[in-house]
């Protein structure tokens, strides 16, 4: 297993590559141009000004999260076209600096959903947090100005870029008629034209389950259970068609047994985002740190499970909590996902030697 940070960029990131050089077996940045528009072709000044940050460092590059997917592809428009050339385009760049996998997701409209940026918790941090009953009965414009006016550090969150919120009503209106069937076929439509590319390039598609794993504000979603993964990886039954298997997406629903979809899939997962949460019975849940008792998934059994397969493939510590006073993007602050790797790199060590 491959252990990688996340990091948003020179000037876009409280944490330093300094910071994340100190945190015990970090290979690989995980990056992307987050000024780039969803669909915008990259410019390879701007991916070498990134390499060049990185190799002061000797990190690596591998792993690319985003290249966010146009909305008109999602919605299957003829406009597709141009913006599947664009990714093409991209991935064509992307390979040069030595790109192996490239994380993305197919969810309409918005990516990850929260209601609460820094809700407290008992231990006297804050964390990233979902009150079901926030999200019912809401116009999804109103919903999303309240939270992004909690983002008090006023750095863009992944997949709310102010781009994507002015356009929400003309999003969903375009999304009136869309069906859950008509944006598999979308997937599929892409799929069939990047696969190729990918292969060429030798770079692994990895998508990002939907979260939480269920319909929000009345859109479809489809990467939420094993039924709906299966299904995915059978649309271009390729080994560079695989996931980015992030535990804390799939395990906002109890019914998904992570360990179980791990060991199913095990060789088409690219790479994967460990952290935890507890889920509440009315349906609201929060972020949590990564150890096991402290939330509803079992991480020490999510580990095990890919110490047991041999995963070969990258990894990031996902969310953590925000402590120590830390202030920083919500859910990406230093202390928190650093010690959460440590927490992994732990069990990981166990297993080896229990072997
Ligand atoms: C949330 C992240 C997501 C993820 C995208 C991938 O913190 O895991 O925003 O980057 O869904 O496209």
């Amino acid at each position: 297993m491959k252990m990688t940070f996340r990091w948003y960029g020179e000037g876009n990131d409280t944490v330093s590559l300094t910071q994340i050089k100190q945190i015990p077996g970090v290979e690989g940045l995980v990056w992307s141009l987050h000024d780039e528009a969803a669909g915008a072709e990259w410019p390879m000044d701007k991916i070498l000004a990134v390499k060049k940050a990185a190799d002061e460092y000797g990190f690596n590059l591998d792993v690319v999260e985003s290249v966010n997917i146009h909305e008109d592809i999602k919605l299957g428009l003829p406009s597709r076209e141009t913006y599947i050339e664009n990714y093409i385009k991209t991935l064509a760049k992307l390979q040069t600096v030595g790109v192996k996998v490239v994380c993305y997701n197919f969810m309409p409209v918005f990516d990850w959903t929260r209601t609460d940026l820094f809700h407290p918790l008992p231990d006297g941090s804050t964390a990233l947090y979902y009150e079901r009953k926030k999200v019912m009965g809401i116009d999804p414009k109103a919903f999303l100005e309240d939270v992004v006016k909690q983002d008090k550090a006023g750095l863009t969150m992944p997949g709310w870029e102010p781009e994507r919120l002015s356009r929400i009503k003309e999003l969903f209106d375009a999304y009136k008629d869309v069906t859950e069937e008509m944006l598999w076929s979308n997937l599929q439509y892409f799929l069939e034209r990047i696969i190729p590319a990918a292969e060429q390039y030798g770079i692994k598609m990895a998508i990002h389950p939907d979260d939480p794993a269920w319909p929000i504000f009345g859109l479809p979603r489809l990467i939420i259970n094993k039924t709906n993964v299966e299904r995915f990886l059978k649309l271009v039954d390729r080994p560079a068609n695989g996931l980015t298997l992030c535990t804390g997406s799939l395990g906002t629903s109890a019914a998904n047994d992570i360990p179980d979809i791990i060991r199913t899939y095990g060789d088409r997962i690219h790479f994967t985002h460990i952290r935890n949460l507890k889920r509440f019975d009315n349906g609201d849940f929060t972020e949590s740190s990564h150890k096991t008792s402290d939330g509803s998934i079992d991480i020490a059994e999510v580990v095990r499970a890919y110490h047991d397969i041999g995963f070969t493939g990258y990894c990031r510590p996902d969310h953590g909590r925000h402590i120590w006073g830390e202030e920083c993007r919500p859910g990406y602050g230093l202390y928190d996902r650093a010690l959460g790797i440590m927490y992994i790199w732990g069990l990981w060590d166990a297993y080896n030697n229990s072997k």
